[in-house]
């Protein structure tokens, strides 16, 4: 082996471990490792028969590094599912979908409950029972479409749900 293959062999030992290196560098940050929001608490509140309305709860965590919005939500038992945010204003209880969605930034938790932010189901196919289990799909912009699995819930029940600690 002369000189120049030497040289030609070394280098190229060099750059494989070099490229491993890069290789090694590029894994992802863990403490920001997450790529889709989590979600929590998810339950749907129970309704009284031939109710034709319902609402449906949840914890949206992003740790991602970059803000995501909740964009879209489907359910199969209802005619028609928006996101929408509830208000006292002059001392009445409003109601307005959000047609931007729900935006969560990176690194914060959003809660949808009761009195707030909320999905709020219309034309509801069927009655929702305690202790029921249903999949209700959400669209985010960065994280896609999850399936959601989402509990049916007395609104009391809910509420200590939504309070009590993992
Ligand atoms: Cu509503």
């Amino acid at each position: 082996m002369n000189m120049t293959q030497r040289f030609l062999k070394t280098n190229a030992a060099l750059l494989a471990f070099i490229s491993i290196s890069f290789a090694t560098l590029s894994i992802p940050n863990y403490s920001h490792s997450a790529d889709k929001v989590e979600i929590t608490k998810a339950w749907l509140r129970a309704t009284p028969p031939s109710a034709m309305a319902a609402g449906g709860y949840l914890v949206i965590t992003n740790n991602t590094d970059r803000d995501d919005t909740l964009v879209g939500v489907e359910f199969s038992q209802a005619g028609k599912s928006e996101i929408h945010e509830m208000k006292i204003s002059d001392g009445v209880m409003t109601m307005r979908p959000l047609k931007q969605g729900i935006t969560i930034a990176a690194g914060e938790s959003v809660s949808l409950r009761p009195g707030g932010f909320h999905l709020m189901f219309m034309g509801m196919k069927s009655q929702l029972k305690d202790g029921q289990n249903y999949q209700v799909k959400l669209t985010f912009n960065h994280s896609g479409v999850m399936e959601i699995d989402f509990l049916v819930l007395s609104m009391g029940k809910g509420k200590k749900f939504m309070t009590q600690e993992d």
